[in-house]
């Protein structure tokens, strides 16, 4: 789109897709003589229609910030001092394919682990440059985000479901989910408030009460972790009431009687214990869920961050089954994949030989993350502090603040010190990349071609913007591979790459940023035509695969760490509205409205520990241990028991790694059991205690002991 006016500067529009979170919102960008001047949201994009956040429009201060880094970096003092020399991209490039080379003819190319945070469409680029390498390690926050729900699924019906909201549901389960301010997994919250006009009820099930959960025909405020007892209790309720679909069960399930037995400790007297919540309470949202025509669970991160994370999504896809709600109108519909050459099969996993798979740090533990090729934070760690099962040299991190979000950052930081070599690539100069040897300044979202691939569509988010001295994420990867001889598994340049993954569609990369998106084709009820994607072809209620796996076959809660008199407080967190996990710290926009991580707390605890709102505290998750400096915030929408940590903090403004990180909760997490399938660190659910801050000020020098 241009306007020419004459003699004027030259104003054009660009249509791309958002990338400030995964919501993947069309947004409208106006150019003045090529420049970005403005930025709202498309009303023509059928899944956003014109709908923009707060961290959408906070677009341009994140291309334009004055403290994004527009050179690649090279450590010259001792690492953590902050001291770099800038360097050309041939000379950092180059060093950095020196000593990947070097290390893996050491140590073999296991030695080298790739790493990546939340999905930011160039996940399979990142896979495909460690299958060629031949590393299994690529490690990353899967096991306590995404995929603990999608391995449930895909396990237990063999895809993974997404709640149809243009269907009508009569009932949505909200499940340790804030989707009005998150977003996840590419469907805007507005799907969600849009059904909720139309007259979808909502069952939130939550400890905290978000604007939602205070809207919500039901909320349920559990006892942070619980959830797995929780699901437990409503299958229980369910097969005792009969409001299980028969004809589903008997034709397209196994396992029914084992799991009508299994659930038969869970009576709402016991879940009540568990979860704190009255057994009525229980019977009636499972009825309203239950007996509604049509229903779906919007299941989130909530749910993914303790030790119970895979068996909870788990129990919570069998209620799903049961109640036949799977692949119905208004239920969880399985989409079938696009043609395109993405996340699936854009990866190459047939370039890792069976041998080198194998070696997989952890994997021989957390068999269930192992299928999707992740490592778990927590097992890199140790692998590189003990050396075992064999040396870490190399760790390249492609969009991840690892020291904010990882868990255990001690434990994080004794680990970094131990590597050869250490490249992160980012915007901007987070303390993990003040760790680095070597930095890449990398391209924002408005900067870059890409396929963005979604269940329901795919979209082009175009380039409108080249920031002098940064480069995509893919850019450094095909530039990378080719230093490494591995160019022969990759492409002549960017455009051949996005051309071959889009040939399955019979589209170009030049033809498919006209028509900038495809939508995909809804089918319900695949399964009766074809059955479920399992070896069985039917849902495995119990479950034969975990269970050759040495796992158990049916679900199981596990109890959590108890509260003691030194840590009277059950922690747990959220994902912020205008911050994206440990980013927008530092843009105007986005900053402003805080300068501090929230403690938030009832008035009651607040009585208790003789605190005020605005007052700073220490947290801390071992008495004598590490803590973690908030503010505290009092909010009636928790359990006195129960306190709300803002996750993901970093100050961008702090010269020292440590000053910058003592906001950060992860300073406190890791030490707790983690999930056995998955590798979940709790970092929700786990006993605290608080003290008021010993100092005033954010950031006094706190005890990293
Ligand atoms: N205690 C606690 N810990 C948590 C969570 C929690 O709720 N509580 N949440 C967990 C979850 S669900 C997740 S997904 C993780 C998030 O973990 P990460 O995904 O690692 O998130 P960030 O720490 O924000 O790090 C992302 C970094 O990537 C940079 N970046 C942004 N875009 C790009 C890009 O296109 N390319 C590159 N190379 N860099 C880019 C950003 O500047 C930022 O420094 O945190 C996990 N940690
Ligand atoms: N604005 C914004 N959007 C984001 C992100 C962001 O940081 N900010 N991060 C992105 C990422 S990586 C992810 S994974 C998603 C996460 O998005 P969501 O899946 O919505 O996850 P959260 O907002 O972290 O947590 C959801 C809810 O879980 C509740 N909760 C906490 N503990 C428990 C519990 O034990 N049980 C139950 N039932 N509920 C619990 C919290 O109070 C919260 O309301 O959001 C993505 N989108
Ligand atoms: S919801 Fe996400 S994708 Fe949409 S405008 Fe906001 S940040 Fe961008
Ligand atoms: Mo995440």
């Amino acid at each position: 789109m241009t306007t020419n006016g004459g003699a004027g500067p030259h104003v054009s529009r660009v249509k791309s897709v958002c990338r400030m979170c995964h919501g993947g919102c069309g947004a409208v960008i106006e150019l003045v003589d090529g420049s970005p001047t403005r930025i709202h949201g498309d009303p023509e994009n059928p899944t956003s229609e014109g709908y923009f956040c707060v961290k959408g429009k906070a677009s341009l201060d994140l291309l334009h910030s004055p403290d994004r880094l527009r050179t690649p970096l090279v450590r010259t003092g001792r690492r953590g001092t902050g001291e770099f020399e800038p360097v050309g991209w041939d000379r950092a490039l180059g060093r950095i394919a020196d000593e990947l080379t070097a290390n893996m003819a050491r140590y073999g190319p296991e030695s080298v682990v790739l790493g990546q945070g939340t999905d930011r469409n160039y996940q399979e680029w990142v896979f495909r440059l460690a299958n060629a390498l031949g590393t299994p390690n690529v490690v990353g926050p899967a096991h306590v985000c995404f995929y603990p729900r999608v391995m449930a699924s895909i396990l237990t019906y063999g895809g993974f479901t997404f709640c149809d909201y243009e269907g009508d549901p009569e009932v949505v389960l909200l499940w340790g989910s804030n989707k009005p301010n998150t977003h996840s997994d590419g469907v805007i919250g507005i799907k969600l408030l849009r059904a909720v006009e139309r007259g979808s009820k909502v069952v939130a099930i939550d400890p905290r009460k978000t604007q939602t959960a205070a809207r919500a025909d039901l909320h349920l405020p559990l006892r942070p972790g619980t959830d797995c007892a929780l699901a437990l209790g409503m299958i229980k309720i369910v097969i005792d009431e009969g409001w299980y679909d028969r004809q589903f069960v008997a034709d397209h399930t196994s396992g029914f009687d084992e799991l009508a037995e299994h659930v038969r400790r869970f009576d709402p007297e016991r879940v009540g214990e568990i979860t704190g919540l009255a057994p009525d309470l229980v019977l009636e949202a499972t009825r309203l869920y239950a007996t509604a025509s049509r229903a779906c669970v919007e299941a989130g991160t909530g749910l993914s961050q303790n030790r119970n994370s895979f068996d909870t999504h788990r129990s919570i896809a069998l209620l799903s089954a049961i109640c036949g709600n799977l692949d119905a109108p208004g239920g969880d519909l399985m989409w079938d994949p696009m043609p395109v050459d993405g996340r699936r099969s854009f990866p190459r996993s047939d370039l890792l030989s069976a041998e080198q798979e194998k070696k997989r740090i952890g994997g021989d533990v957390h068999k269930v993350l192992s299928m999707t090729g992740w490592v778990a934070p927590g097992d890199l760690q140790r692998a590189i502090l003990t050396e075992s099962p064999y040396r870490v040299s190399s760790l390249v991190l492609f969009g991840s603040n690892i020291l904010a979000s990882h868990e255990d950052t001690g434990s994080l930081r004794e680990a970094i010190a131990k590597l050869d070599l250490l490249v992160v690539c980012d915007m901007f100069l987070t303390p993990t990349a003040r760790l680095a040897d070597v930095i890449l300044p990398v391209s924002s979202w408005l900067e870059r071609d890409q396929i963005v691939e979604f269940n329901s569509y795919i979209a082009a988010r175009q380039k409108v913007y080249s920031l002098d001295g940064c480069r995509s994420d893919e850019e450094i990867i095909l530039d990378l591979a080719e230093r490494l001889g591995l160019g022969h598994h990759f492409f002549p340049s960017l455009e051949a790459a996005l051309d071959a993954k889009l040939a399955g569609m019979g589209i170009t990369w030049e033809q498919f940023k006209k028509t900038g998106y495809i939508p995909n084709e809804k089918r319900y009820h695949k399964y009766r035509e074809s059955g479920f994607r399992t070896r069985s072809g039917r849902v495995n209620l119990v479950n034969n695969a975990l269970i050759s796996m040495g796992y158990k076959g049916l679900p199981e809660f596990k109890a959590l760490p108890e509260p003691t008199r030194d840590l009277p407080y059950i922690m747990t967190s959220a994902h912020a509205r205008q911050f994206y996990n440990s980013e927008f710290h530092q843009l105007p926009t986005t900053a402003r409205t805080q300068s501090a991580p929230h403690l938030t707390m009832s008035p009651r605890a607040a009585e208790r520990e003789e605190l005020s709102d605005g007052d700073m505290v220490e947290v801390f998750a071992r008495p004598g241990g590490r803590v973690v400096r908030m503010k505290v915030r009092i909010s009636t929408g928790l359990d006195t028991n129960v306190v709300m940590a803002d996750a993901c903090w970093w100050y961008p403004g702090e010269l020292s790694v440590d000053e910058s990180l003592t906001s950060s909760v992860n300073l406190i997490t890791g030490g707790n059991p983690t999930d056995e399938h998955m590798g979940s660190a709790m970092l929700r659910g786990i006993p605290v205690g608080i003290r008021r801050a010993r100092a005033a000020g954010r950031t006094t020098r706190v005890d990293h002991g």
